[in-house]
């Protein structure tokens, strides 16, 4: 074998490390990636001391947990070296985009993470990958396009996915890597990523390490199909089930299978029938798997088997694999030294922002005599388009139909069909798309059909998003559109707002413009920033409401709350189309009102709503949903603390009462706070 070249990872220092330690011929050879592929020769002298290695650092993780170095838990892939060997072996490190799961400790060594790094990371602390943000497994380098785990099982293969298009669509010659277990594919999110690799033709390998065990649910109470390759059927994508403790046969077929998606661009799934030798983490002993079976899988053991190839295929002596694996050992022991040395995080030196920063930049001046809110939306995306070739719009009927609510009529005629994408019906996996395609540089605008079905994502964005860069260190820039808002009598599941769910997830910005300008305002803004941004479009303000356009390119100035109107007697803060409702009802008042809407939710700019309050001395929150849904509770009780000597009344919300949206016009039209009811509270304030 030769070393691939411009690689450096660091199994090719520990390997000719390692060749010095041998005490007779043959020397250790380096590692190729794909294209090339390791002769059987060859292969297991490479294939058993990583293989070890892997073993030892897993038992080794083991021992630190029980002596409380390492806090969380220990996933061992104990039993399953050869599969996480034979599906890695062959990537290339810091240019295929892979997702390594809990048994994969091989695979992570292998695409890029040294033993110090992990032994760092298990014991969390200032070294580690996540800088003890995150534990155990769920780590890696999404810079070098190894996109870290988190626990919700199935939201990877849709990161892979999105990455490996990416990349492709920027002209490079990547592949994926997507890892899941037998009880993680039975997750939706992992066929939807199938659905999204096999209609896009995106050269994503899908292993499935299939142990038998979901924690301690068998695979008969997982599944019905023979083999699990046999759901590669549904997809019309190629599926196969090998023997996953045999590493040359998982690395010759993932080799076979690179090469024919490679060839033929498109994903292809592998189940690796594998081993879990030990119970699901270090707390579980495993007593629900019979003796017997634990005695059969024992005499599979993987390990003992790959080093017997070694002296009998690879032609080396007794003496040379044990010096070999000493010199493992003493790799593994300097690692842990080096690693117990290492500072733990402090908590007065961490850098506690959620938020990417943000750079300045200067625009593009874009100006409209008047347009409505809907027209807005699509000049902005027009406008971020035209100006960004990384830009591109996914959603569900945005092509030719335009959108639901036509936001998007006429885009792909323009920008084509590769920057306007009709997705498939899928929205976590696309939004893990969205996700994967952000950390190779393109810049995803995702249309939710309606601001409803974001419920859906609440992991994929909401924690997965949400916390990348909290985790990882990457800025996730995905601009997010959200249709929202009643009085089109929709009922209870199209009509919903959502700000008030969002602004439970850490690290996500939103804004909730009003106007056409602000529209325009929110999208920009939303875009150009290096974090995810949430965009609120009432959507009965989107043909009912116009107005010009005037934006100097100065994107500093968008982040301030909204002022429409002042005032001296109380002071209004209205979201989204409350803020007409507020508008009129302070055009029918005696009193003089002072209108505002935050426009940025997350996070709120309340200072110059909290000078107003202190100017008035009177505060009325005006939202759209039910009290409890939303954020009017927040901003009365943070204006309340911090104006409190100011105020010469209670602070009031006026909201929707706490049900799901009724449908029928005359019962929604009742459950909507209005400017009558707004008038009427204004009234009663004094
Ligand atoms: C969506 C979700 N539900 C539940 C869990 C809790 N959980 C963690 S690992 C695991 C078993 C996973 O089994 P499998 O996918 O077969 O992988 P293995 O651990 O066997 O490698 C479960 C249920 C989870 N992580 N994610
Ligand atoms: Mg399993």
């Amino acid at each position: 074998m030769r070393a691939c070249a411009g690689k450096g990872p660091w199994v090719d220092e520990a390997l000719s490390r390692l060749a010095f330690t041998r005490i007779d011929r043959p020397s250790i050879p380096e590692i190729v990636h794909f294209p090339q592929r390791s002769s059987r020769e060859d292969f297991y002298a490479v294939a058993y001391p990583l293989m070890f290695l892997s073993r030892r650092m897993d038992e080794r993780m083991v021992e630190l947990f029980k002596k409380g170095y390492v806090k969380g838990t220990v996933t061992t892939g104990v039993g399953n070296e050869a599969t996480a060997l034979g599906m890695a072996l062959p990537f290339r490190p810091g240019r295929d985009v892979v997702s390594i799961m809990h048994r994969d400790l091989l695979g992570h060594l292998l695409l890029g993470a040294t033993p110090h790094q992990l032994f760092c990371q298990y014991m969390a602390n200032v070294e580690s990958t996540t800088h003890g943000r995150e534990g155990n497994a769920h780590h890696g380098d999404a810079a070098r396009r190894r996109f870290p785990m988190i626990s919700h099982l199935g939201k990877m293969p849709s990161l892979v996915v999105g990455g490996t298009w990416a990349a492709r669509r920027q002209g490079e010659d990547a592949l994926g890597l997507s890892i899941i277990g037998d009880g993680g594919s039975s997750t939706g999110e992992f066929h939807e990523s199938l659905n999204v690799a096999a209609i896009h033709k995106v050269p994503v390998l899908f292993v499935i390490e299939n142990n038998y065990y979901s924690f301690s649910t068998p695979i008969g109470a997982q599944y019905t199909c023979e083999c699990l390759s046999d759901r590669a059927k549904g997809f019309n994508i190629v599926g196969r089930t090998i023997d996953g403790t045999d590493p040359w046969l998982v690395y010759s077929s993932v080799c076979d299978a690179l090469d024919a998606i490679h060839a033929d661009p498109g994903p292809q799934l592998l189940e690796c029938v594998t081993l879990r030798l030990q119970g699901h983490a270090v707390y579980d002993n495993c007593e629900y798997v019979p003796d017997e079976l634990m005695r059969k899988w024992r005499a599979q053991d993987p390990l003992p088997a790959a080093r017997r190839k070694m002296r009998e295929e690879g032609g080396f002596s007794e003496d040379s694999i044990a010096a070999i694996e000493n010199g493992v050992e003493e790799m593994i022991q300097e690692a842990l030294d080096s690693a117990l040395r290492v500072a733990r995080p402090d908590p007065a030196r961490q850098n506690w922002s959620v938020f990417a920063p943000a750079a300045e930049s200067e625009l593009e001046p874009f100006r409209a005599p008047q347009v409505k809110n809907g027209e807005a939306v699509k000049k902005a995306q027009e406008y971020l388009l035209s100006l960004n070739p990384q830009a591109f719009l996914m959603g569900l009927d945005i092509g030719s139909y335009g959108s639901a609510f036509k936001t998007c009529k006429g885009l792909i005629d323009r920008f084509g069909p590769e920057r306007v994408i009709d997705m498939p019906l899928c929205e976590p996996a696309l939004m893990g798309f969205a996700l994967g395609a952000s950390q190779l540089g393109l810049k995803p605008i995702f249309e939710f059909q309606f601001a409803d079905f974001s419920t859906e994502t609440a992991t994929q964005l909401g924690l997965n998003i949400g916390t990348w860069y909290f985790r990882t260190g990457c800025p996730a820039p995905i601009l997010v559109r959200l249709p929202c808002g009643g009085g089109l009598t929709m009922g209870c599941f199209h009509s919903g707002e959502f700000e008030g769910l969002w602004s439970r997830f850490p690290g996500l910005k939103m804004l909730y413009p009003a106007t056409a300008q602000e529209t325009f305002e929110a999208l920009v803004a939303g875009f150009y920033d290096p974090n995810p941004c949430l965009v609120f479009e009432h959507k009965l303000l989107y043909w009912s409401k116009s107005g010009p356009i005037d934006f100097d390119g100065d994107i500093s100035k968008i982040w301030r709350a909204r002022q429409y109107r002042e005032g001296a007697d109380l002071t209004i803060v209205a979201f989204g189309a409350m803020v007409y409702e507020a508008l009129a009802a302070a055009q029918k008042s005696e009193k003089s009102l002072d209108v505002w809407n935050p426009f940025v939710l997350s996070p709120m700019p309340l200072a110059p709503i909290v000078e107003s309050v202190r100017k008035t001395g009177r505060l009325l929150v005006v939202q759209e949903c039910g009290a409890t849904q939303g954020l009017g509770e927040m901003v009365i009780s943070r204006i309340a603390r911090e104006a409190f000597s100011a105020l010469k009344a209670p602070p009031q919300l006026v909201a929707a009462p706490d049900m799901p949206i009724p449908f029928a016009p005359e019962l929604e039209c009742h459950y909507r706070p209005n400017s009558d009811k707004i008038l009427a509270a204004v009234e009663a304030m004094f």
